[in-house]
């Protein structure tokens, strides 16, 4: 909807009326309500903004899926620019993607300082396909244009005005000044305001520009197509008469507006914004548990983990203790820490929080803080012994939340006389940039208890997703099938180069060996030493590789028992030049070594094509997914893919495994994984999910319906 008004006698002001964010929905009335200022004689000029603080979220994304008629955006902005009355746009809020397009087919935009723009189109998987590819590099030219469009960034209203995106910033009423600024403007040509009349800006050596910036989009967007439409829309901007510019961007949209990629795109938005709306299996959920103020938290343990844990409490403007028994440790840290803030404010523009933190070697010192965040090492005993100081320290209600990774949280809860305090907070390393975490419940942690938990990690811009407490909880489950699987392939004839070729190809930014040679082989080692399933390298033939009736691929052990941990010692999958350093290069060692352990084993060498490398590995990880479903451990299949898109490197454009797999077809799925496990029967991950088998014999129902098909599948047990 759009509202229209009189003010100030001749000046007719547009409001656009459409929460939360005045998407421009289709359907609106718009263009009407722009026809009746234009031809009501006594408005001069008309001014254009949004309701409740906000000027325009863009394109209303729910309707993209269905079929929309009405006059296009295009044609909106083309009557508003084409206007013979000056229209000025007043922007608060956002003005994005569609919202910054119809503001720029304004002839003027006033902008208060906190207002944000951009052109975020590419996020979803499209172009700004109303103009805005065409409009904003003649605005400001080509290259500037290039950065805003392929990368979507949101632009402050300052930088906004540095790149005359708009005319003026103001600090106080946006609309105010936007009337003011439209009878000023009353009666002036218009010409030279038509943004699509003018050339872009000269621009030398357009060709060599264009070409440097397709390579870098190539490289980074790992197989997303619409950076790439992004890079040709511009260019026919730069190259081609407006008319022609604007086929172009029609053309390309089309493509990709119905493309995988982009409903893969525009399900993350969707999802990123689902988890917030948590639900436990109790039936508790977010719209009824309410969370308890944290103003002042305490982390203790400041290895990496609890380092970047403290910087990123510390940049939400919370008061941080941190403890660390040691001395030297509890120095090393601290300086460590203050840099962290110093890199990060410096980054930011804004004064480093360092007085809100303070170190202390002594566990009382959290008396007073509203929430933990325990981060020692993994050890249960260590950690037992950390939840009872806790406990006996920490004033009555404190929540007692733990980072560990793989621990059971309920256990540590029981050594707590208030178990309903103890969530875990599973942050990813480094904590202060990562932007999962995982809020892990036991069956007696407290709905308030996620709920603080859930708006923390929300207030430190984290993507926050609540699951329940399993061995691995979410991400780390499914990630054990795919690096299994990942060592098997290497037992029947793949290289680590073969397999991490595949996966990127896929779009994983690093493939499974580089990855694990970059967080150090030496961690799965301890794990697996811990499960009792590390034995001496010198048993041969397939019992060897059968351990707790399951197969098992002692590769990983057999090299950490050579040194080799990964990038640290400068050797691992791969070879490095030095320890430390991050250059993968492939190492004819280690080629050998498969070859002796094949010989040594009985293992014939075959061919493996990439096909098999992504079957064998997402399959698995996916198949796992859906037993993480079926247990209730994850509330849906967003929860999963936020924490993998998120988390894990999955690539945006495939939406995330559980919409991967909704994308490939659950049925064929299934039949890959009942393929693959016919002739792996020792591998019990290949075992297809009951939930699985049930989805597929109730027909396949779509992604966004299978929360619905699970409970009915479970109500039928
Ligand atoms: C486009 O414009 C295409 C054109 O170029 C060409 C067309 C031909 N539509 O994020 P929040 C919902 S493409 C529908 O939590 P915030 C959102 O789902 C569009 N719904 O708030 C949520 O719903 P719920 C290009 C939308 O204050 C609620 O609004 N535009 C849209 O943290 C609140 O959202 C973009 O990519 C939308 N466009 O942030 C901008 N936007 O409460 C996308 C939001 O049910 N939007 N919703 O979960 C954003 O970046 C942020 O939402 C914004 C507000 C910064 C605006």
């Amino acid at each position: 909807m759009a509202e229209y008004n009189r003010v100030s006698e001749c000046v007719g002001l547009i409001t656009l009326r459409n929460p939360p964010v005045n998407a421009l929905s289709v359907s609106q009335g718009i263009v009407h309500t722009m026809q009746r200022a234009l031809s009501d004689p006594n408005v001069k000029s008309v001014v254009i903004c949004g309701q409740n603080g906000i000027f325009c979220g863009g394109a209303d994304i729910k309707e993209f899926g269905s079929n929309m008629t009405g006059p296009t955006l295009i044609q909106m902005i083309h009557a508003i620019e084409s206007a013979n009355k000056p229209v000025v746009a007043a922007i608060e809020g956002s003005a994005l993607g569609g919202g910054l397009e119809l503001a720029l087919g304004c002839h003027y935009r006033i902008a208060h300082s906190k207002s944000r723009l951009g052109l975020p189109e590419v996020s979803l998987g499209l172009l700004p396909a109303a103009g805005g590819s065409q409009r904003l590099p003649r605005l400001i030219g080509v290259p500037a244009a290039l950065n805003l469009i392929t990368t979507g960034r949101h632009v402050t209203a300052a930088e906004a005005l540095q790149l005359g995106i708009v005319d003026q910033v103001t600090d106080h009423n946006t609309v105010d000044a936007a009337v003011k600024f439209a009878l000023s403007v009353a009666g002036r040509s218009l010409d030279p305001r038509r943004i699509s009349t003018h050339p872009c800006p000269q621009q030398p050596d357009l060709d060599a520009l264009f070409e440097e910036v397709m390579q870098k989009v190539r490289q980074s967007a790992r197989g997303a197509i619409a950076p790439i439409a992004c890079v040709q829309a511009v260019r026919a901007a730069a190259t081609l008469p407006y008319a022609q510019g604007i086929e172009r961007e029609r053309e390309l949209m089309a493509t990709l507006f119905t493309s995988g990629q982009a409903r893969a795109l525009q399900y993350c938005f969707f999802a990123e914004r689902a988890v917030g709306r948590w639900r436990m299996p109790s039936g508790a959920r977010w719209d009824t548990s309410k969370p308890r103020p944290v103003q002042k938290a305490a982390v203790i343990g400041l290895g990496t983990m609890g380092r970047g844990i403290t910087v990123a409490l510390a940049q939400t403007g919370l008061s941080v203790i941190a403890v660390e028994t040691q001395e030297k440790q509890l120095m090393e840290a601290k300086q460590a820490i203050s840099g962290m803030l110093e890199r990060g404010a410096k980054r930011r523009g804004v004064a480093p929080a360092l007085d809100r933190v303070i170190y202390s070697q002594n566990i009382q010192a959290v008396a007073d803080v509203d929430l933990v965040i325990e981060a020692v090492f993994e050890d249960i005993a260590l950690k037992t012994k950390v939840f009872q100081q806790l406990s006996a320290a920490c004033k009555p209600g404190t929540l007692l939340c733990t980072n560990t990774s793989a621990l059971d949280v309920d256990q540590l809860a029981s050594e707590t006389p208030n178990p309903e305090l103890v969530v875990g907070m599973h942050f990813f390393a480094p904590a202060h940039v990562m932007k999962l975490l995982e809020v892990v419940y036991g069956p007696r942690s407290s709905p308030q208890a996620v709920a603080t938990a859930m708006q923390l990690g929300k207030k430190m811009g984290k993507a926050s997703v609540a699951v329940g407490n399993c061995r691995g909880f979410v991400g780390n489950r499914m990630l054990k099938p795919y690096i299994e699987e990942a060592f098997f392939l290497l037992e029947e004839g793949a290289t680590p180069e073969l397999v991490d070729q595949a996966l990127e190809e896929f779009g994983f930014p690093m493939g499974v060996f580089r990855m694990s040679d970059l967080s150090g082989l030496d961690v799965g080692w301890r794990v697996r030493k811990g499960d009792g399933l590390v034995e001496p390298g010198t048993a041969s033939g397939r019992s060897a590789r059968i351990r707790q009736g399951r197969r098992y691929s002692p590769l990983g052990d057999l090299l950490c028992e050579e040194g080799r941990f990964g990038q640290k010692t400068g050797r691992g999958w791969y070879q490095y030049d030095k320890p430390g350093s991050r250059v993968a290069r492939s190492d004819p060692w280690l080629h050998s070594f498969l070859g002796a352990y094949r010989a040594q084993h009985g293992l014939v060498a075959r061919r493996i094509d990439h096909q098999e490398v992504l079957e064998r590995c997402l399959y698995a990880l996916i198949n796992e997914g859906f037993h993480i479903l079926d247990d209730g451990i994850a509330a849906g299949p967003e929860d999963i893919d936020v924490i993998y898109v998120s988390g894990y490197g999955w690539p945006r454009h495939c939406g995330g495994p559980m919409f991967y797999a909704n994308m490939v077809g659950l049925a064929k799925v299934l039949e890959r994984l009942e393929h693959y496990q016919q002739l792996h029967p020792e591998v019990p991950h290949l075992q297809p999910s009951s939930l699985l088998r049930r989805l597929v014999a109730s027909g396949s129902p779509p992604i966004h319906k299978w929360e619905e098909a699970i409970k009915k599948l479970h109500s039928q047990l």
